[in-house]
Parts: C-alpha cells; sequence; structure tokens
C-alpha cells in the first residue's frame, strides 16, 4: 500500500465541526456557501447533510490519501458523531439523522472491497440485539441497529420475540461486547427481569442495555441494577444506546469494571413494577402502576350516573367492513402524534417558532402528503374492520356481554336479525339473554375509583345496556412494505413510512368511532374540530385492551371470540398481540361521563 494511503487523518473532526456550527442552525443554501473544500470536510458534510449522490466519487478521491478503514473510522464516523451532538442538542432531527445514516451507510458499501478483512478489524465492537419473547415492536429496536451500525459497530438483530437463550446463543457464537434487549410492552419489562435472572443462574455477567417505552431508569439502574451480576444500562432512545456501547468497549479496553450507581428517586419510595405506560412519551407523564392495584381489597364504588339513557344500535352482532375510503381515514390522522411521536420532529427551545414551521412546510407537510397518495396508489394500505354492539349487564367490576339463547355460532358471529335492537328492554328482556363472555375490569384504589363496568347498567337493575367493539387494521401489506424499507437501508423511508402506517391504523379507529356514534346517535356532543376528537371532544369514550384503563392485553382473546377478526386477516399470538402489526381494537362506551382514566 503506497505510504500515502496509510497516512492517518491528523485533525478532530469532531471539534472542527462543532464550532462550525456552533451558536447557529444554517440553511442548507449558507451550509453549501461556507463549504471549505477539503476532500475531508466534503465527506464529512455529506454524512451530516446525509447527501449521498455522487458520494463514490469524493470517496475515490479520499482512497488516494487514505486507506479505507482510516477514511471511516477519522472522516465519515466523525461526520456522524457531529450527527450525534446535533441530535441530543436538539438542533438535527431523527428523519434527517437516518437520512445521514443511510449515507453512511452508501459510503461503506463503497469502500468495503478497499478494507482488508481481518476479522474483528473493521468494527469497533459486537452487540447483540433484539426484541424479548413476546413482544412484537421492531421499530425502536431497529432505530438502534440503524444508528450503532452506522456509527461503526457490528450489530447482530436478532429480531423480534427472541427467546434469552438465542440471545446467549448468538453473544457466544459471535463473541459479542453486549446484549441489548427492547420492548414496548409492560409484560416485556418483567420479561427483561427474568432473563437477567437467568442470565445470573448461568453466570453471564455481560453488559446489556435494555430500551422501550414501558421501561423507566429508575426500574433499570435501581431494581435490575440490585439484582444483575453484570452492568445493565438504561437506554432511552438510540443515541443513548451509542453512549452505553461506547462507554462498555472503553472499559472493556481499560480493563476495568465501571462503578455504575444505583439509582434511587427519593421522591417515590414506593414499590413499583417499573413501567412507564404513557401515550406520549414526550411529554414524559410517567404513570406507574402500582403492585397494590392488583391486591385484594374493598371496593369503594364510583359514583357515575346509573340514569343514563341507552342508545339504540342499529343492529345488534357484528358486520365486516371492508370498502372505506382511505381520504376519509386520512382526516383523522393525528399530526401530532405522527410527526412529534412517530417521526420525532420536534420544536426545541433553539429553533424559533418560525424555523420550525418552515421546517414543517418545506419537509413534513410535503412528505405526509407524499405519503398519502403513494399508499393509496399502491394499495399498501387495505382498510378493513368488523364492528359490532352488544347487550351487555355489569356485575360490580366485570362487564358481562350477553347472547341469545340457543343460536349457533355462525349466527353469533354475523347481525342477529331476530332481535329488533328498538325493541330492548320494552318485549326484550334480559331473560331472552344469557351470558356469553365477562370482562373482569381493574377499580381504581382511590381518586374516582372508577372501573370501566361502572359506566353500563347493573345486572340488578334488570335493564340491558349497549356496547360495541371494533377492530380495525390496514392490513399486511403494510408491515411489509415497511420491512422492505429497512431491509434495503431506505432507514429515513422506513421512519416516515412505518409511522405513517400505524397512525393510519389509529385514523380508522379513530374514525369508525365517529360513525358508532352516529349511528348510536349520541354524536351531538361531536367537536367540529376533528383534532379536538383526540381529545375526545364527544359523547362517550374509546378504550383499546392493554391502555391504563383496561391493561389486561388477555381480553384481546375474549374480544377475539366475540368479533372473528380472523374474518378479515387479523390473528391474536399466544401473547395477545394482533398481526398484522398496523391493527388496534377497542371496547366502546356511550355513557356521557366515560372519559379517559388511569389505574394506579
Ligand atoms: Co400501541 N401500545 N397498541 N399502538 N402504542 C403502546 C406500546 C402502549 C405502551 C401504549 C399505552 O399503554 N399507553 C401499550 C402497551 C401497554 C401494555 O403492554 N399493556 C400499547 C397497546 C396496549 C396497544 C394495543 C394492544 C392496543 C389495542 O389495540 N388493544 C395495540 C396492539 C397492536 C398490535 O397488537 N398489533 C396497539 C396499537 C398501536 C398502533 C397500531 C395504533 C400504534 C403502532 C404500534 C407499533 O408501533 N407497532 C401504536 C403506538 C404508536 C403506540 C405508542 C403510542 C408508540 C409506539 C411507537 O411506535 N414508538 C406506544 C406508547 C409509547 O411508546 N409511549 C404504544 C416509537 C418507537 C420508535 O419508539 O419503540 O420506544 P420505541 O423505541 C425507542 C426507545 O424506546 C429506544 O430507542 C428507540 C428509538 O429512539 N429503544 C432502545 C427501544 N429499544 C431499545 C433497545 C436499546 C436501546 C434503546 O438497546 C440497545
Amino acid at each position: 500500500m503506497p505510504e500515502e494511503k496509510k497516512r492517518k487523518c491528523t485533525y478532530d473532526p469532531l471539534i472542527e465541526l462543532m464550532s462550525y456550527y456552533k451558536g447557529k442552525i444554517d440553511t442548507d443554501e449558507v451550509i453549501k456557501k461556507k463549504r471549505v473544500i477539503s476532500i475531508e470536510d466534503k465527506l464529512k458534510h455529506r454524512i451530516i447533510d446525509g447527501d449521498k449522490v455522487g458520494i463514490e466519487s469524493d470517496l475515490d478521491e479520499a482512497l488516494k490519501k487514505y486507506d479505507a478503514l482510516n477514511i471511516i473510522n477519522e472522516i465519515l464516523l466523525g461526520g456522524m458523531k457531529v450527527v450525534g451532538v446535533l441530535f441530543g442538542s436538539g438542533q438535527m432531527q431523527l428523519p434527517f439523522v437516518l437520512q445521514s445514516a443511510e449515507c453512511m451507510k452508501a459510503a461503506v458499501k463503497h469502500l468495503e472491497p478497499f478494507i482488508d478483512k481481518v476479522e474483528g478489524e473493521s468494527s469497533k465492537g459486537t452487540l447483540i440485539l433484539a426484541t424479548v419473547k413476546g413482544d412484537v415492536h421492531d421499530i425502536g429496536k431497529n432505530l438502534v441497529d440503524i444508528i450503532l451500525t452506522n456509527n461503526g459497530y457490528n450489530v447482530i438483530n436478532l429480531g423480534i420475540k427472541c427467546p434469552i437463550e438465542t440471545m446467549l446463543f448468538a453473544y457466544d457464537e459471535q463473541k459479542a461486547d453486549a446484549i441489548g434487549m427492547s420492548g414496548l410492552l409492560v409484560k416485556s419489562t418483567a420479561i427483561m427481569k427474568d432473563n437477567l435472572e437467568l442470565m445470573n443462574q448461568r453466570n453471564y455477567d455481560v453488559p446489556v442495555i435494555l430500551g422501550g417505552a414501558a421501561l423507566t431508569k429508575r426500574y433499570v439502574e435501581g431494581d435490575l441494577r440490585k439484582i444483575f451480576k453484570g452492568d445493565v444500562y438504561y437506554a432511552n432512545d438510540a443515541f443513548d444506546g451509542l453512549k452505553y456501547i461506547e462507554e462498555i468497549l472503553d472499559f472493556k479496553k481499560k480493563g476495568e469494571k465501571p462503578d455504575l450507581k444505583i439509582y434511587s428517586d427519593p421522591r417515590n419510595q414506593t414499590k413499583e413494577t417499573g413501567v412507564d405506560i404513557s401515550d406520549d412519551k414526550d411529554t414524559k407523564s410517567k404513570q406507574t402502576v402500582s403492585e397494590e392495584a392488583n391486591t385484594h381489597r374493598t371496593i369503594t364504588k364510583s359514583t357515575i350516573s346509573t340514569n343514563a339513557p341507552i342508545p339504540t344500535p342499529p343492529f345488534f352482532g357484528s358486520k365486516i367492513v371492508d370498502s372505506i375510503s382511505l381520504e376519509n381515514v386520512y382526516a383523522y390522522i393525528n399530526e401530532t402524534a405522527l410527526f412529534k411521536g412517530g417521526w420525532k420532529v420536534f420544536k426545541d427551545k433553539s429553533k424559533s417558532d418560525n424555523t420550525y414551521k418552515e421546517l414543517l412546510k418545506k419537509e413534513i407537510y410535503p412528505k405526509f402528503e407524499e405519503l398519502k397518495l403513494k399508499a393509496e396508489s399502491e394499495k399498501l394500505f387495505v382498510p378493513k374492520l368488523i364492528y359490532g354492539y352488544f347487550p351487555c349487564q355489569s356485575d360490580v367490576d366485570d362487564l358481562i356481554i350477553l347472547k341469545p339463547k340457543i343460536v349457533d355460532e355462525e349466527y353469533l358471529h354475523s347481525k342477529w336479525n331476530n332481535i329488533q335492537p328498538t325493541e330492548l328492554n320494552k318485549s326484550i328482556k334480559a331473560d331472552a339473554f344469557e351470558e356469553w363472555h365477562r370482562f373482569k375490569f381493574p377499580r381504581q384504589k382511590s381518586e374516582k375509583h372508577l372501573c370501566i363496568s361502572d359506566f353500563f347498567k347493573l345486572k340488578d337493575s334488570g335493564l340491558i345496556d349497549v356496547v360495541a367493539f371494533q377492530i380495525v387494521t390496514v392490513g399486511e401489506d403494510a408491515t411489509t412494505y415497511s420491512q422492505k424499507l429497512f431491509e434495503e437501508n431506505k432507514y429515513q423511508e422506513y421512519l416516515y413510512f412505518h409511522g405513517f402506517s400505524v397512525e393510519t391504523a389509529e385514523a380508522l379507529a379513530e374514525y369508525w368511532h365517529k360513525i358508532i356514534r352516529k349511528e348510536l346517535n349520541i354524536q351531538s356532543k361531536d367537536s367540529e374540530d376533528i383534532k379536538k376528537l383526540f381529545q375526545q371532544g364527544y359523547q362517550g369514550s374509546r378504550y383499546s385492551f392493554g391502555y391504563p384503563a383496561c391493561p389486561n392485553l388477555e381480553d384481546n382473546k375474549q374480544l377475539f371470540e366475540i368479533l372473528k377478526p380472523e374474518r378479515i386477516g387479523i390473528t391474536l399470538t399466544e401473547e395477545f398481540q394482533m398481526v398484522p402489526e398496523q391493527s388496534t381494537n377497542a371496547i366502546i362506551l356511550h355513557h356521557p361521563e366515560a372519559r379517559y382514566f388511569f389505574i394506579r
């Protein structure tokens, strides 16, 4: 190799670039004008700007001066480091971070043939990464994979629903440096604990990084750190994951053990399961489920009115709806949830309102519109749903779903044509029915002592009430297309499309809830502003199983027996999650006092 090629880069790209960005965010035009033209800077700016078109010729030029590994480690990763700092300080949004990662991937691909394959030399370290057993959530883990891979780490991504044995096998086989576990479900936090306990038993005191919406720092670095013999870290986002793997490798290199502190929060002394089930992670409104909530206690009833009128549904039983206009559904997409929750595009303190509005106008809204058209024209979404109305009564904390006596299975999963809803509680009385299903809902142990069953007529009243259920999906193709984008390293598009597809599923649920209110003739309280519907600007409430007022995901099983959504291609996993991923279900209450509430 010519001497020149072996030369190391001599300046610190991070310091140079941070001073370049200091105190301002420039527009693309200004950045371009200011751009210094050394090949090192050209490449770094390409990474920061996510500008991969034509990067090959710049890389070829750099190859005349440096060897391929040096270009990656000193120049390109220097650019990625700046991206990380800009992201951490809120100056760069996630979609643009992913654009940079895409550029990095393209650059590394071009340089790969020039790298002499000496085992272990081309990567900074290896992480085994997986979503834990029973959990199907993919995107969070995949974002971690993208960020780490494109910062020079070797990530062995084992996918979703991954048993600990598979992770440990991969760890041994790959002689990895750490294990990363991801999971969005409350149950996943318990699985993570089980995994660490099993690792203790088998003497795997390896570093572990944990991440996902249901976790809290206190749980991981407090409770789990106490029980696990190895080092365990809590990563709030993908860049936290990067920070910790760097730290782990640093200590490993030095042959030292980090002195990890046990996290303790003096404000909260009660024993908690350590879950965060807030819907909007950004508000950080953490909600914890106390173990006490599940123990036996004296029931204190709420003061929910028992006199609410019972609406008349258009039919009893269930019905399939499979011709739904996407345009109608799109109108119910919650832009805040999509832009901030899904795409992670925020206005932070360093930006003026105008800069943020400009970003939305120039990048985000056009993307949103493009995706709407694409999904429609390429038939990436096939919205379908099953919904229905059912006679019901409450029995303390339970909600009893009734069915007509002596009918066959097939009849139960169709419209019950021999029951006239207008005759309910008139000529049709409770003795026309028998118990079909029973949902056991938890009750608040303080505050208003609410329980979902309080919003329905009591069995003792002799009256029959009405409950609606729905299961909606935008179909399997949305999942397949998301996966394709990830596999093709189209990271930014992956984030955009996946977020858009799941919010479209949620929009379909919102839209159909509106139809149900209309059919029950309780729509007079509906806000005219669709955005206000997202804050329950209507009569009644839509609760999804697994959410705070009805936290038992297992209830999905009974719901499936009632609606039989297999008829529209939705199945339930053994851990009660729905396939396709872009699906959601709900129990719908008509009672005027029904609002979201938390079981603490
Ligand atoms: Co639902 N959902 N959802 N949902 N959903 C959650 C997960 C929930 C916590 C909401 C809540 O209760 N407030 C709750 C689970 C609670 C529980 O376990 N009981 C829940 C529920 C109940 C459900 C349904 C069951 C409701 C129902 O229909 N009955 C249903 C299930 C769907 C199914 O089975 N297919 C459902 C449906 C849906 C939608 C389809 C509408 C939609 C998409 C779901 C999806 O993504 N597959 C949806 C959404 C959007 C959410 C929330 C609001 C956001 C999830 C998300 O996409 N986050 C979520 C609540 C929340 O997160 N606050 C919720 C974005 C993603 C990039 O973040 O995965 O956290 P995340 O990854 C981050 C970090 O956590 C970290 O880095 C990542 C990137 O920065 N990280 C790591 C993650 N893993 C890491 C590993 C590391 C390091 C960092 O190691 C190295």
